[in-house]
């Protein structure tokens, strides 16, 4: 009689062989993320871990790129010469960003044209305050403010997530980040001292439409974020969706006073037995349904992504010309 284990053929004894490699280096793998090190991108990682990546990196790209729309917006209507040209920096900082994310997020396998196949097919996620509109010169003030600012308290941690790529990425986007923010702020301090009632009244206009899309940034509340758990113990992310949102309102309310605005929620205070400040629901119904493309401008930033791709198409091609020319020059000489 065959025993069990003779039974076992040679294709089931590789499996199982693979399996107990496999479990050797997930092992191995686990342990480096428990000891703080950094994953690069030749080093075995689980599919799971690539994929979360590949997703959250290049969501984060996306974002950035769709990111350039609202303010670029208003390059051509900013009030001063020097108003003009920190915008046109900024933005351009934007582009920049978006294209260390996507050769990070390369450095996994999957390639640039992959993932902007998947921005342009609508598959892809990108942030979802980039779907609202930018009404008045005061939004891009407070875009700054409060965009830049929730995307430096959420990006920060990221400098020190585990895939080496993606935190060396992050060190040079938090400086840049950093400047953003600044002149956000500043702008608006200029028209909220200097400026006339009615500016100041377009300023208050612009935080009571972007306090609560800014909160939405951080994602779902923890307990509705499938993702979270798992990228946390994987070091992906260092802080939960809630506690960066804490942080951000703990940090946003002593600028709103120094401001002279008011923050929108009537439940916003001081909870002096939590440290913290309380604040009111956020409206998930309408998170979920810009997320799921249902915003006030998803059909426009998605058309704009996609005709800049296609009248691009021309820049591109002329470079892989020139490109292939001086190669082939290169191998006759
Ligand atoms: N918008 O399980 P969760 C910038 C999705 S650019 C849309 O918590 P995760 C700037 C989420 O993707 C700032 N979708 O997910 C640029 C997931 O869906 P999938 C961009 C959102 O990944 C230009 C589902 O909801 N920053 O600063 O653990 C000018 C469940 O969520 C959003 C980054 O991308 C959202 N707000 O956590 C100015 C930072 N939130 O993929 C400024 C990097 C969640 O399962 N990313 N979803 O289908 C992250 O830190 C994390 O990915 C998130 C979400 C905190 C955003």
């Amino acid at each position: 009689m065959y025993t069990q284990a003779m039974s076992v053929g040679p294709q089931d004894q590789a499996a199982k062989l693979q399996t107990a490699e496999e479990q050797q280096r997930n092992e191995a793998f686990e342990a480096r993320i428990d000891a703080g090190d950094f994953i690069e991108a030749k080093d075995w990682m689980p599919e799971h871990y690539r994929k979360t990546l590949v997703r959250q990196i290049s969501q984060h790209a996306h974002s950035e790129i769709v990111g350039m729309l609202p303010e670029g917006n208003w390059i051509t209507r900013a009030p001063t010469l020097k108003r003009k040209a920190i915008l046109l920096a900024k933005v351009q900082d934007e582009g920049g960003h978006g294209l260390y994310l996507y050769s990070a997020a390369e450095t996994l396998g999957t390639s640039r044209d992959q993932m902007l196949d998947a921005l342009h097919n609508g598959k892809a996620k990108y942030s979802s305050i980039f779907n609202y509109p930018t009404l008045t010169w005061a939004d891009i003030g407070v875009i700054g403010w409060l965009v830049d600012g929730a995307a430096i308290m959420n990006q920060v941690p990221l400098c020190r997530c585990s895939y080496g790529p993606y935190a060396r990425a992050m060190i040079r986007i938090c400086r840049e980040e950093s400047f953003h923010q600044r002149q956000g702020y500043e702008s608006l301090l200029v028209m909220m001292r200097e400026g006339t009632a009615a500016q100041k009244a377009m300023v208050q206009d612009a935080v009571n439409r972007w306090w609560w899309p800014s909160l939405m940034m951080f994602g779902p509340a923890d307990k509705d974020s499938p993702n979270s758990e798992q990228s946390m113990r994987w070091g992906i992310k260092r802080l939960t969706n809630d506690e960066l949102r804490q942080k951000f309102v703990d940090a946003t309310v002593p600028q709103a006073e120094l401001l002279g605005v008011t923050l929108p929620d009537p439940d916003l205070k001081w909870n002096a037995q939590r440290e913290q400040h309380d604040f009111g629901a956020i409206d998930w119904d309408e998170f979920w349904r810009v997320v799921g493309g249902n915003g006030p401008c998803n059909t426009e930033r998605l058309a704009t992504r996609v005709k800049a791709w296609e009248e691009g198409a021309w820049v591109r091609d002329a470079a892989l010309a020139h490109a292939n020319k001086r190669a082939t020059a290169a191998q006759a000489a």
